[in-house]
């Protein structure tokens, strides 16, 4: 099965603490889905990073994604990781956050170090906010999924 008859995928939860490392070693905070969103991946659901758009407190936004295990960091554990294009001010832990994973970007990679690893991370946010602007992912940001809370 392709990773493509998997999209859109759509994911729901409350945004848990993750390993503190988004933020203060990259620069680039992610919000953490909890496990329970994690185990109800579907098992030809591949690892790598995505984009979509994002529910949070009644608006929608870009966002990219990591799903995986961090390979750069060697983790035990799967995670699904949300980078939200927006600045916010305030903490959103805790806060129910909602999303349409609309494309595939590419497979998770290790790195020779962290510098590379973030070069690595701003190029994806590029390529989501680039290819998010395509009218055929514009359709997915009024889908029923986000915009019902
Ligand atoms: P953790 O390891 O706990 O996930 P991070 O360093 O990755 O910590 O920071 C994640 C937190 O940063 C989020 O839970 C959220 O409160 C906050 N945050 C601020 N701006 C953003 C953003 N643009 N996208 C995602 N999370 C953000
Ligand atoms: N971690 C990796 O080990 N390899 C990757 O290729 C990788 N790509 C990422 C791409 C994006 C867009 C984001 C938001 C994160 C990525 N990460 C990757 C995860 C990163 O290591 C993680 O967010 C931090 O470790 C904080 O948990
Ligand atoms: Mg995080």
């Amino acid at each position: 099965m392709s990773k493509d008859n998997l999209l859109p995928y759509y994911a729901a939860g409350k945004i848990v603490k993750g390993f503190g490392r988004g933020s203060k070693a990259l620069g680039i905070p992610t919000a953490n889905f909890p496990e329970e969103v994690v185990a109800q991946l579907p098992e030809g659901f591949n690892t790598g990073i995505y984009y979509g758009w994002a529910a949070l407190e009644g608006k929608i936004y870009k966002m990219v994604m990591s799903i995986g295990w961090n390979p750069f960091y060697q983790n035990e554990k799967k995670s699904m990781e949300v980078h939200i294009l927006h600045k916010f001010s305030n903490d959103l832990h805790g806060k129910e956050l909602k999303v349409v994973i609309t494309g595939f970007v590419r497979p998770e990679a290790n790195f020779d170090s962290v510098d590379a690893l973030i070069a690595a991370i701003n190029n994806d946010i590029k390529i989501a906010d680039e290819r998010l602007d395509d009218p055929k992912m514009l359709e997915f940001k009024s889908s029923e999924f986000l915009t019902n809370s």
